[in-house]
């Protein structure tokens, strides 16, 4: 019994933590081949330890090297557990196209707080061992996340527990 109302008091401290965003610029990245591919720009971005994302955000310029098309740029998020193809359905090439959206996210990070996010190619790798799209000036990522409950909320927890042992 005493554990049910402690998880049910951890839920709700987790629910009043206040929603937090990270802007990650990622300009300095392109996409060179499929995924897995170890020639291939991964980010490794600090979010927060055992936070909660909600939400991935994007605001990405794209050009991709002739024949490589605008759809097979693809971004995948935490071991590619999730993935962001910005330009579906744009079947041909481009230059300095800006594409923006967000979707629901379910990652939850681990102790050390990092997020990974590798920049690959679907479908078609046009450019055996080069770079078939890059990611150009202005480039943002914004992940929305829930910080883990706080230590002192896991302290304040504590107390409660303690204080129910003492009647
Ligand atoms: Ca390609
Ligand atoms: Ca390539």
């Amino acid at each position: 019994m005493k554990k049910t109302i402690a998880l049910a008091t951890l839920v709700a401290v987790s629910g009043l933590a206040h929603g937090q965003s990270l802007v990650i610029d990622i300009s300095m990245y392109d996409s060179y081949n499929f995924q897995g591919d170890p020639q291939n720009d991964v980010a490794n971005v600090f979010v927060a330890a055992n936070a909660s994302i909600t939400n991935i955000a994007w605001d990405v310029t794209i050009s991709t090297e002739p024949p490589s098309w605008l759809e097979e740029f693809t971004m995948g998020f935490f071991g590619n557990s999730e993935i962001v193809q910005v330009a579906p359905g744009d079947a041909f090439t481009g230059s300095f196209m800006n594409y923006a959206g967000n979707q629901a996210s379910s990652i939850v990070l681990g102790a050390d707080g990092m997020l990974d996010i590798e920049f690959y190619e679907q479908f078609f790798d046009d450019i055996a061992g080069g770079i078939d799209t890059y990611i150009e000036q202005g480039s943002t990522i914004t992940v929305s996340y829930i910080p883990a409950p706080s230590a002192l909320a896991v302290l304040g927890l504590g107390g409660l527990v303690a204080g129910r042992r003492r009647r």
